[in-house]
C-alpha cells in the first residue's frame, strides 16, 4: 500500500482529451492519419512552409474554441486529486490544449508547449496567442514582424521544464501515466526513471495496454472519463 502523502507525478497524453472531442495522434482516426509529421511538426517544416504549419495550428485552435469542447470528468478528477492529496501532485501533460488548466489543475507543466501561446524567434518572448497566426504578424513584445511561431515543441526540439520534471520524478512515490501511447520520448521514458530512481509505484491508465504497458506495475484499462474518476475516488 502506498504512503498516504507520497508525492505523485502524473503524465497525461491525448487520450485524456479524446472524450472532450479532441483527436489523439496515433489512433486510426488520429491527427497523424491526416497529416504528415514531417510537414507540420518539425522545425524544418516551419522553415519550409510556415503558412501550412500556421494553418495546422490555427485549425486546432478553432476546434478548441468550440463551446462543446470542455474539460471532462478525467480532467476534473485530476484537479480534485491535486486539491485533496496531502502530498505534492505534479501534473505533466504532453497535450497542448488548455483543458487541464480549465478544470482547475495548477501544478501543471505543458512539456510540449501550449496552443494558446506564441514565441518570437527574434526576441524569444513568449506571449499569449492573439489571432489567427500568419507570416505578417508582429511580436507583442519587440514589434518584429513575421517572427512568431506556435509555442509548440516539435520533433527534434527539447521539451520544456525537463529539470523540474526529473526533480519531481526522482522523489515521487507514485507515477501515473494516462492516455498516452508511450511512443514519444523523453515522456515515454519517465516510467522507467520513476521506477529505477525513485522506486515509485507505477500505474498506466489507458484505453488499452500501450506499447510500454509491461514497464508498469499495474494497468487500468477503459475510457478515461470512467477509469480516472474511479481511480481518484
Ligand atoms: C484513450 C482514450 C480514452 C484514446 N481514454 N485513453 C529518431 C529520430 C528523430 C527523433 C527521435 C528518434 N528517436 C527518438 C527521437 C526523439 C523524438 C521521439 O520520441 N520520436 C519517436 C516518434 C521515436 N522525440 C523528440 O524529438 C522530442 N524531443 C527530444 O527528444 O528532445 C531531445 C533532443 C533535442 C534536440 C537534440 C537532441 C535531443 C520532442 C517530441 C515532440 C512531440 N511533439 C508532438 C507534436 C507537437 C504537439 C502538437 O502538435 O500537438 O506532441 S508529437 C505528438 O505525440 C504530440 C503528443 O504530445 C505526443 C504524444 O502523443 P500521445 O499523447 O501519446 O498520443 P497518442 O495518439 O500517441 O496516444 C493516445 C493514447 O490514448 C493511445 O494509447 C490510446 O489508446 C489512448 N486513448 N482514447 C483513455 N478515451
Amino acid at each position: 500500500m502506498r504512503d498516504e502523502a507520497a508525492p505523485i507525478v502524473i503524465l497525461t497524453g491525448a487520450g485524456i482529451s479524446r472524450e472532450s472531442g479532441l483527436h489523439t495522434f496515433r489512433d486510426p482516426d488520429g491527427i497523424w492519419a491526416k497529416y504528415d509529421i514531417s510537414e507540420v511538426a518539425t522545425p524544418e517544416a516551419f522553415e519550409n512552409n510556415p503558412a501550412l504549419v500556421h494553418s495546422f495550428y490555427n485549425d486546432r485552435r478553432k476546434i478548441l474554441h468550440d463551446p462543446a469542447v470542455i474539460p471532462n470528468a478525467a480532467h476534473h478528477a485530476l484537479a480534485d486529486l491535486e486539491q485533496n492529496w496531502p502530498g505534492d501532485v505534479l501534473l505533466v501533460t504532453q497535450n497542448i490544449d488548455d483543458l487541464h488548466g480549465r478544470a482547475g489543475s495548477q501544478n501543471l507543466i505543458h512539456m510540449h508547449g501550449e496552443l494558446f501561446k506564441v514565441q518570437c524567434l527574434h526576441c524569444n518572448a513568449i506571449s499569449p496567442w492573439q489571432d489567427d497566426l500568419g507570416s505578417e504578424d508582429k511580436c507583442a513584445q519587440c514589434g518584429h514582424k513575421g517572427s512568431l511561431r506556435p509555442h509548440i515543441v516539435w520533433f527534434g526540439e527539447m521539451p520544456l521544464e525537463m529539470e523540474r520534471i526529473y526533480r519531481a520524478l526522482e522523489k515521487c512515490g507514485l507515477f501515473i501515466s494516462i492516455g498516452t501511447s508511450g511512443n514519444v520520448y523523453p515522456a515515454a521514458g519517465f516510467v522507467e526513471f520513476a521506477h529505477h530512481q525513485a522506486e515509485a509505484e507505477t500505474i498506466e491508465i489507458n484505453l488499452e495496454p500501450s506499447d510500454g504497458a509491461s514497464l508498469f506495475d499495474n494497468g487500468i484499462y477503459g475510457p478515461a472519463t470512467q477509469t480516472v474518476p474511479a481511480f481518484v475516488d
